[in-house]
């Protein structure tokens, strides 16, 4: 069924044509409750989405439409572990890996959650050897550094909840990713390390991910130039949900954390695939984290629709995707530690939702997933943030400002949330042509060179944008947000009519390059390609050194 036949939908189309030359500057004057009206909390975290290009009847209709698409029913199949990932017969379990109050969760008739328990006590016991020191690398030194191993929803998370988290970072210990199949990323990372102290995690659900077992490989080699083959087990352990494959590269099995296929890649911080982060924090710090992602599970379960912050999210992102014609969506964190963010959340809304084939195996004749986008503020409105005042085409952007700094002693916190407290509100209001005249008077300019000028000076303003407000970035809250943006995003994919849980472009990715390996061997044939890909290879084999 495609959403455009939808009444709801048709209905939302034609208040478009309304709204579309509606200010929001005007709004506001009219309306001296619009905050009021157009914001919630969850707990510590503030939603203000007041900044929009909406009116009561707008976001009325938008949640006539999650109702029409019965978003409450998809919630509860994901929630109860039915088989919502379509294409690969899977369930979509992230929701239980921080199901902290250990309800039974259902898959094919077994409870998932005596599972789960067992990897987070594992993984607990595991932390705590590391940190008290009775797991000691082979000379007998305490472990000071991990390093992950892994790639994409493998390595994106953690890596971005390990920099925000860095407040929380066990003293004396520190941790790396390592990701990129081009050497320089493990060359680069394991120079300033000694192997008798650094403890190395292969992240891999499949255990198949040429990228990440290429570097694994390297590095046990790295290691070996110290260690012996018996001490591998002292410095590797594995997070996956393949024991064999595991077995296979030397890895004792006893030292694999197991995750499942119902675990979606880009959904998998919260499973194993969190060790680094407990083993950076402790299991403590990301047991916090846990309890932040299920307390917005509790918040998207249960709030009613219009008071329910990624409900609300989703269908502010559908109404200026499919109806704005907007096309992209940019995240700007006012936050140093959460310059990650950005990109752990292109991964989980693009992979997700960045879709051309409905459920039914239909091609869609509108628009999916947006580009996400972004970098941390003030940073980006010394570069980008040109084109969102005044370039030709919409962007609609959220704005995430922690209240407090961990960072006191260096107090710059009022300048960075005004900085984004000052562009929301510039986005919104622009600056009309008689208000540029007025300055540019007040400054001495007159006549031709004032006309000049003039247009360059105006900001058409009507831009909109969400600001998520919370006093600190706690391991909670950082939970609470991520959790926020993986619910958004489900949202979408329902009024989308997709499943957003599979990833076949990245299964093309990982098959392609197998194929091209061999062909860029000296003296090996190469096989069919076009004229382009067989002139590059040869240009590669003559340039090689
Ligand atoms: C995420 C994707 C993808 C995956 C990586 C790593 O949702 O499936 O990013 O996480 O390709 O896969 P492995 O963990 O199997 O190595």
């Amino acid at each position: 069924m495609t959403p455009l036949n939808i009444p709801e939908w048709q209905s939302l189309d034609r208040h478009y044509s309304d709204l579309k030359f509606v200010s929001m500057r005007e709004q506001f004057a009219l309306d001296s409750k619009r905050f009021e009206r157009f914001s919630i909390t969850s707990g510590d975290l503030l939603l203000d989405y007041s900044k929009n290009r909406i009116t009561q009847e707008t976001m009325d209709k938008l949640i006539q439409l999650a109702e029409a698409v019965e978003i409450q029913d998809w919630v509860e199949k994901m929630f109860k572990g039915d088989a919502i990932n379509i294409t690969e017969g899977r369930a979509v379990l992230h929701t239980a890996l921080r199901n902290r109050s250990n309800n039974p969760v259902m898959v094919d008739g077994k409870d998932v959650m005596p599972a789960v328990n067992a990897v987070l006590e594992k993984m607990k016991r595991f932390c705590d050897q590391v940190h008290n020191g009775s797991w000691l690398g082979f000379s007998g030194k305490k472990i000071t550094d991990i390093v992950n191993i892994g790639i994409g929803g493998s390595d994106l998370g953690p890596a971005m909840i390990c920099d925000a988290l860095e407040p929380y970072g066990i003293d004396g210990m520190k941790v790396h990713f390592v990701s990129n199949v081009d050497g320089t990323d493990l060359s680069t990372t394991i120079e300033h390390l000694n192997p008798e102290t650094t403890l190395f995690v292969v992240a891999s659900k499949t255990f198949t991910t040429q990228e990440t077992i290429t570097n694994a490989q390297s590095a046990r080699n790295w290691f070996l130039k110290e260690g012996k083959p018996d001490d591998v087990a002292k410095h590797f352990v594995a997070v996956s949900t393949n024991a064999k494959e595991v077995a296979k590269f030397g890895i004792d099995t006893d030292n694999m954390f197991e995750i499942w296929d119902w675990v979606g890649g880009r959904y998998s911080l919260w499973s194993a695939i969190g060790l680094p982060i407990a083993l950076y924090t402790g299991m403590d710090v990301f047991e916090r984290l846990l309890d932040g992602g299920h307390q917005m599970d509790n918040h998207f379960r249960t709030q009613p629709l219009p008071e329910n912050i990624p409900v609300v999210m989703g269908m502010l992102g559908v109404w200026y995707i499919n109806f704005f014609n907007s096309q992209t969506q940019a995240i700007v964190p006012y936050d140093h530690s959460l310059a990650r963010f950005p990109n752990h959340m292109q991964q989980l809304d693009m992979e997700s939702n960045g879709k051309f084939i409905n459920r039914t195996g239909a091609r869609i004749n509108y628009k999916t997933g947006p580009v996400i986008w972004g970098t941390p503020g003030t940073n980006g409105q010394h570069a980008y943030f040109q084109l969102i005042h005044q370039g030709t085409q919409l962007i609609p952007v959220d704005f995430v400002l922690p209240v407090n700094s961990h960072y006191p002693d260096c107090d710059h916190q009022s300048i960075l949330l005004a900085n984004g407290l000052a562009q929301a509100e510039a986005l919104m209001k622009g600056k009309t042509a008689e208000e540029v005249r007025a300055e540019l008077v007040n400054e001495g300019y007159e006549g031709s060179a004032l006309e000049a000028l003039l247009p360059h000076k105006v900001f058409p303003g009507n831009r909109p944008s969400n600001v998520l407000l919370f006093p600190k970035l706690t391991p909670e809250m950082l939970g609470q947000l991520v959790a926020l943006y993986e619910h958004k995003v489900f949202v979408q994919g329902v009024v989308w009519n997709i499943n957003s849980f599979d990833q076949w472009g990245v299964e093309l990715g990982k098959q392609l390059a197998k194929a091209i390996v061999p062909d860029l061997k000296d003296g090996a044939e190469i096989s069919a390609h076009d004229s382009s890909t067989t002139q590059l290879i040869k240009l590669i084999r003559e340039l090689r050194q």
